[in-house]
Formats: C-alpha cells, structure tokens, sequence
C-alpha cells in the first residue's frame, strides 16, 4: 500500500475537456462506452494515464482506430503522438454485485453512483482527480419498465423510446465538473416536486425522487431545500445556476449524502421524515444536511478542490455554512452547543489519538479515510475563526472575493486564505498554522485583580501538543471572546473584548474592575482549545446562573459537573450539593427557553468525563456519573417532574416545542435515575401516548437501561409496529446497542444475528456496531468481549464494503488512554486486524497507524 503526498502535487499531464457516455444499464449488466477528448497539458513526453479501478476493458480506439494500451495496476496507460486524441473505451459492470458502494451501484432495485472521491474510475478509465474538469453529455438506457426514471447531471436534452420495452434519455451538464461530481440515477421513482425563484427571477424545477410510499415523507426535506436556497441568495449572495435541482434518496449509502452537479444522492435518513417515524433531531439533520449539499453547489461544485489534500476547502467551508444556517433557522446559542458537543465527541479524540491528521493532511494511503471530523468539524472551526478575526462584512467581502477569482476553477486552502487577505488587509500568515498544525491547542488562563488600582490582570499561555510525526510546534492564533463577570453582582463589567492570543504568553489588562471579576473565556467556543482556567471557590456556580453569553452559561454548568463527576471517577467523595442547585436554578428559571434547559441539564457523556482524565477507567466512571444523576434525580423529583408532564403536540415543529419535546425526556432520564420505579411507569405511559417519535424515542431510550417489565412490552410493541420500516428499525438496533445493562453485550451479539440485521446496509450496521462501540461501559467491558465483537464485524464488513469497516477502527485505535489491561486488549484486537489476509487498504492504514 504506497503513501501520497501533498507535496508531491503536480499538475495534470493531459486534460479532458469533454467526456460523452453512455450507459446500456441493467442491475447485473451495464455497459459503458465513454468517449473521452483529451489535450496534452504543457510540453511532455508523457504516455496518457486513465486510472480504472476493478474494471476490464472490451475495446480501446484512439481516434477511431485501435490502439497500443497496457494496464498497468488497473489504470490503462496509452501512448499518443499528438497533443490531442480521442479515446473511446467500453467496460462492462455489474452493478448488482458492487457491495463497495462506491460507482454505480444497486440499492433496493434503483441503480445508483457514488464517485466522490475515486468512485468514477469504477464506471470508466479517466484520470479521475479532482482538477480535470470536463463537460459530459450522458445517454442513458435501460428497461421501461423496471426503471421509468432515468437521471443524471444538468440538464435533460431528449428522450425516446428503444428496442424490446427499453427507454432512454440524453442528459448535458453545461458545468465543467470533475469526475467525482458525476451522477446517474435509475429506478422506479415518484417525485415530490416544487418551484423555487431565484433573486434574479429565474424559476428552478425542484424534485424529491423516493419510492413511491415514500412521497409524503418528503415535505421536510423540500421546506428545508427550499429555505437553504434562499438564504444562501440572503447571506452569500448565492444563486443556483441549472434550470433543475434533483435529490433522490437511496436506503445503501456510505455518506449522509452526496453533492452531485444538479442531482444530489441522499442517504434516505437525511431525507425521509414524518413526526411518527422521524425524531426532532432527524428533522434537525435533515435540514442540515439538504442545506450542506445545495450550499456545496457553489462551495465544492462552482469551485472544487485542486486535490484531496484541500478537502477542507470545500467541507470545512460548506460545514461552517450549513452550522449558520441552522443557526439562523432556530436558535443559535442551542446550536452552537451541539455543534461543540459533537466537535469534543468526534474531533478532540481524533486530534489527540494515533490517526490525528492536520486539517489539510500531508499523507494519505486511502483518501476516503480522511473524511474525518478534523477535515470537516475542526475545518468548520477554522471557517469559523476567520469570521470572527475580520468581522462579517470583510468575511463576506472575502467570500465574494473568493468565489469571483476561483470560479470554474480546482482551488486550494491558501487560494481561500489569500482571498481572505486580500479582501480584509487583515494578514494571516500565522493563522494558516490551523492548516498545517494537528493537536488541540492547550490554553491556560490565571487572573490576578488588584483592587486598590481596579486593575484586574488576565495571563493566557498556549501550548500546541505533538502528534505523530510532527513535534516542537509554533504558536498559534487563537481569538478569544472574553468578557469579566462581577462575583458580587453577577454582572458583565464592560464589553466583551476578542484577545488574540498569538505568542506563548500573552497579558490583558482590565481597568476600571470595582468588585472581584470572574472570568467568561471563549465564549460561543470562539477558538477550538482545550482550556484550563483557575476557578474560586463558587465561581462556576454565579457563571453557570448569571453569565450573559449563553453558551458561557452553559459551559459553565457543564464544567461544574465534570469537575464533579472526574472526581467521584477517582473515588473521591463529592458534594453533589453544587451540582443539584445549578439545576434547580435552570428548571426555575423564567428566563431560559426549554431548549436550553434541556441542553443545560444533559449532563456530559462518560466519553467526555474519559477525555479528560489521564487514563480511563470505564467502570468508575460509569458508577460516577450514575451517582451524581441518582443525587440529582432524587434531589429535584417536584421540577423534574413537572418539566416530564409538560408536552407538545407532535405536528408542531416550532422552535419553542422542540425544545419542551428534549426536555421532557432530558427530565424523565433525571427522574428515573433517582426512582427507576416510578420512572419505568412513567416512561411506559410516555411511550404509549407518544403522538411523535421524540416522545416515544426519548421514553424507550429510558427504558432501554431499566430492568423492568415495561422494557420488554415497550420493545416488543415498537418492534411489531415499524418492522417494515427500515429507518425506524435503525432506531430499534441503536437503542439498545447504547443500552446501559449489564447484559447490552449479550443483547447485540443475538441482534446480530437477528434476521433484520445485514452487513450490507451501512445504516444499519452503524446502527448496531457503531453505537455499541460508542456505549463506554458496555464497550469496554473488562472482558475483551466488546472489542472482539467489533472487530468480528469490522472484519467481517470490510469484505463488502471497506470504508464502512475503515470508519470503525478509530474506537480501537483509543487503547492508550485506557487502563493497561484493556489496554492489551485492545491491542491485541488490532493486531489480530492488521494480520488478517486480504484487509482492504482503508482498514490496513487506520489499524496500523494506530499500532504505531
Ligand atoms: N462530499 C461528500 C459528502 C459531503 O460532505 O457532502
Ligand atoms: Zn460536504
């Protein structure tokens, strides 16, 4: 398995500015003739390289005539004289039997593709990078009668009917595109369709292709494409440019979606939505993710990437992008907290673990393997950053500036940092550090206040950690939102001010500070750091009550109960008195909306009390954080119980009722944890009068950890119930993969031998082995049991499908943060994988990076 460098970048030898295909399509047969015009690109001697992957050529003619052509590792090298030719090949596929998911592919009898990023070259030989864009002309042909609809990229030209019941359609995309953003769809299919005005009064067909059945779960997903339109015309002066827009959803996907010229494919989990089938947050990330992949029409399709190792250019981008447009659709504090949730989730364990990779990576043996929360999540935060260095309107200024010089063009990270230079004057030679630099910046924060003079003194240092392979790092920009709170009054003393810290040590002074301050540091997570700030005595308490900025507020109420919760891991005993009357001051508060509440009273996940804890013993910190939410159950039965009772009608969508909806069964979790008695009862009647799937989702995830009778009738009853619907099954599979029992590991072992699991669909193999992997406790049992498991089924899946099995070695790849003897057995798993014969490339590079 060879290494690719991004230094080792150059340009493409030959160029093709056309590509015209077409496809005899069927599920066991396709033939694909592709007629290619190439160009020789500068003065070489250079053969033409066409990289295939898994495929045979029938033919190969150079213009016209047969020609000299060698394979050379599955790519097809022809020697030209010219400097131009026309290369006409014919492969044959078999697209019922592609189980990678990646080309053209069956999924539920719709034929389908997915090309980013080297997808394309298992339909036919191109050179496949990302900066040979061409213009396609696409004929497609297939059966009437088993696919009807026949799609693909731009716009449709022609169609008529064929010999023996077939069909077909001539489809041009007038966008010069590279291959990855290729698309074709053929299925039986209905379309829920719509008109969208851009700002220039250009009306745009819209349509949702889904089976059939499927139709009335598609209004979400219109709204949301429809309002992701118009404010991308609002905030980024951005307006769709074909006469068409297509989303068809398919159930086999290895993404969430794909952001395809005109013709969007989508994991029908981020498409599919009705308020029996689809929770709050499955409406949420609907909109979230049909908002990302039209926002890539111009961030990732208008200008791409000159190579992989600029992915973030695009994703980065396009994540901070959809991030603000959610924001700008509901509440921006609450969003801002689970977009930091999932950063600390996903990212902070990545860029301190064995696979940690700067947000532009160096290297890479399977580029899908860097679709990672630092290419996308850290990205978005470095996005983020630049905003808030040069203000709104010189990041917009820099947006305009950026998509003006580097449209129809393969750019790179510095082409949208140069942008952002030249727009603002603002120089980010020293920032671009957060494309070259992996690990979390450490910051620590010490104040001193005189109160004699009013003169109160902030001392910030930062220290950049190593990580494999790159050691004694610089000095990174970091922008921090600070503001000083009053210890007596609870108020905020002056403004907020934006410290940049940008050398080692950096030192702020206050004037005119009257009373103790305290400190609010990094609001909104204005910089992606881990901090460590001196806290006296009851100074998180008047944070956690009174600071203004909301997410603040909320951090600092999450840090007084990791405080508490880190300590009863160490066996400590704790004053959960803290704790229980932050929460009572949050239940009671007139203030705060439901949502936040709900946020506020989540408490962090025994994965977040692991990080940040020298090593991690799963079982003290399992029985840590089960003691403090008995404490605090037990403690606020009354609150908690009136916040449970409250409720909002399933059809209502708003803002406000999503936000009673979470903290109903934030509340109901709390009640249970102090009397899981009464709380299997009321769990039980909440399921059962469920009018949604956020009530009757958040009751059964409750039940799921009980030991009561309740749990069996709930489960049997959901079961009978959605058995045929494969999302809600997913659901059904992830509830109790993330079950807090002692017998969880039992329980997945017999689902996956259930006659409804498969390692086929990536969904629900995610379902079951994904959130079981992200079930701590149960996980890492000190058996070894659960890392055998996973990795039974990482083996087993990479067989078929190796980037859904690659996805899953990070959580193994954890081992040295562990107790030494899970530790060992952890990484004895790994071994076992790097030694098995025939592993896929994707899983041979993660297991043994992490071995390293
Ligand atoms: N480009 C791959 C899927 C996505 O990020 O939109
Ligand atoms: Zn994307």
């Amino acid at each position: 398995h060879v290494a690719i460098y991004r230094q080792d970048y150059r340009p493409p030898d030959w160029l093709v500015p056309e590509v015209t295909l077409d496809f005899d399509l069927s599920a066991d047969r396709t033939r694909v003739l592709s007629t290619l015009k190439v160009v020789r690109n500068g003065q070489h001697d250079r053969p033409l390289q066409l990289a295939g992957d898994e495929l045979k050529p029938v033919s190969v003619h150079v213009d016209g005539s047969q020609a000299r052509w060698a394979l050379h590792n599955d790519n097809l090298v022809i020697e030209l004289s010219g400097n131009e030719g026309t290369i006409e090949t014919e492969v044959e596929l078999s697209p019922a039997a592609n189980s990678k998911l990646m080309g053209l592919y069956a999924s539920g009898g719709i034929l389908c593709t997915q090309c980013e990023s080297e997808g394309f070259r298992r339909i036919t030989f191109h050179p496949d990078r990302p900066d040979v864009l061409s213009r396609y002309r696409v004929r497609m042909s297939a059966d009437k009668t088993s696919f009807p609809i026949l799609l693909a990229n731009g716009n449709l030209v022609e169609t008529g009917e064929g010999e023996d019941g077939t069909h077909w359609a001539l489809w041009d995309d007038p966008f010069p595109k590279p291959s990855y953003l290729f698309a074709l769809v053929a299925g039986d299919l209905g379309a829920n369709r719509d008109i969208f005005t851009t700002m220039s009064g250009r009306k745009v067909e819209l349509a949702i292709w889904v089976r059939e059945n499927d139709l009335p779960r598609t209004r979400h997903a219109m709204d949301s494409l429809k309002a992701a339109m118009r404010w991308d015309e609002e905030v980024y002066g951005r307006e769709y440019d074909l006469d068409l827009f297509n989303i068809v959803a398919v159930d086999d996907f290895n993404f969430g979606a794909m952001e395809n010229k005109g013709l969007n494919i989508f994991n029908s989990r981020y498409v599919l939505a009705d308020q029996d089938t689809a929770t709050d947050a499955d409406f949420d990330n609907i909109a979230g993710v049909v908002a990302h992949e039209y926002f890539h029409n111009w961030s990732g399709d208008r200008v791409t990437c000159r190579d992989w190792f600029q992915l973030s250019l695009k994703e980065g981008f396009t994540v901070f992008r959809d991030q603000s447009f959610s924001a700008d659709m509901g509440s921006e504090a609450v969003k801002r907290i689970d977009d930091v949730r999932l950063l600390r989730a996903a990212q902070f364990p990545e860029d301190g673990g064995p696979l940690a990779h700067p947000v532009r990576p160096e290297s890479y043996i399977e580029i899908t393997n860097f679709y990672t929360a630092t290419v996308y999540n850290k990205g978005a935060e470095v996005i983020r950053m630049m905003r808030t260095i040069l203000g709104a309107d010189s990041f917009r200024k820099g947006s305009d500036l950026y998509f003006d010089r580097h449209d129809g063009q393969a750019a790179t990270c510095e082409d949208f940092v140069t942008a952002m230079e030249d727009a603002s004057g603002i120089d980010l030679s020293q920032f671009r550090l957060w494309y070259s630099q992996a690990g979390t910046p450490k910051v620590t924060a010490h104040m001193i206040h005189d109160a004699a003079t009013g003169v109160a003194t902030l001392k910030l240092a930062q220290h950049v950690p190593d990580t494999p392979g790159h050691s004694g790092k610089q000095p990174m920009v970091l922008p921090l939102k600070t503001a000083l709170i009053g210890a007596d009054s609870g108020a905020q003393l002056g403004d907020e001010r934006l410290i940049l810290l940008d050398r080692e040590e950096v030192e702020v002074e206050f004037e005119g500070v009257g009373e103790p301050p305290l400190l609010s540091i990094n609001r909104d997570f204005s910089a992606p750091v881990l901090l460590q700030s001196e806290r006296r005595a009851g100074e998180l308490e008047t944070l956690a009550a009174s600071d203004p900025n909301p997410f603040a507020r909320y951090e600092a109420g999450q840090e007084l109960m990791l405080r508490a919760l880190i300590a009863g891991a160490r066996g400590e005993v704790i004053d959960s008195s803290p704790v229980i009357e932050a929460m009572r001051g949050t239940l009671m508060s007139n203030a705060l909306d439901p949502a936040f509440k709900g946020e506020a009273l989540t408490m962090p996940t025994e994965a977040m009390i692991g990080d940040r804890m020298e090593i991690v013993d799963p079982d003290a910190i399992h029985a840590s954080r089960d003691a403090l939410r008995r404490a605090v159950g037990a403690a606020l039965t009354a609150l908690l119980s009136e916040a449970q009772a409250a409720g909002a009608a399933g059809s209502d969508l708003s803002p406000h009722a999503k936000g009673v909806r979470r903290l109903k069964s934030v509340a109901l979790a709390l009640l249970t944890a102090g009397d899981p008695g009464r709380g299997a009862e009321l769990a039980k009647m909440q399921f059962d009068a469920a009018d949604n799937m956020t009530d009757r989702q958040g009751a059964l995830m409750v039940l799921a950890s009980l030991d009561a009778p309740e749990r069996e009738a709930a489960f049997g009853a959901f079961y009978e119930r959605y058995r045929a619907d494969t999302l809600v099954l997913d659901k059904w599979f992830a509830l109790q993969a993330a079950s807090q029992r002692p017998d969880t590991m039992s329980v997945v072992e017999k689902l996956a031998a259930h006659r409804d699991f498969t390692l086929k669909n990536p969904n629900r193999w995610r379902a079951l082995v994904a959130n079981f992997a992200a079930n701590q406790w149960a996980f890492h049992d000190a058996s070894g049991r659960g890392y055998r498991f996973v990795t039974d089924m990482i083996l087993a899946v990479d067989r078929l499908n190796p980037q859904v099995a690659a996805r899953q070695v990070p959580v193994l790849g954890r081992w040295r943060r562990f107790e030494p003897q899970r530790a060992e057995l952890m990484r004895a798993q790994l071994e076992r994988i790097v030694a098995t014969p025939g592993l896929s490339k994707d899983v041979f590079e993660q297991a043994s990076k992490s071995l390293v």
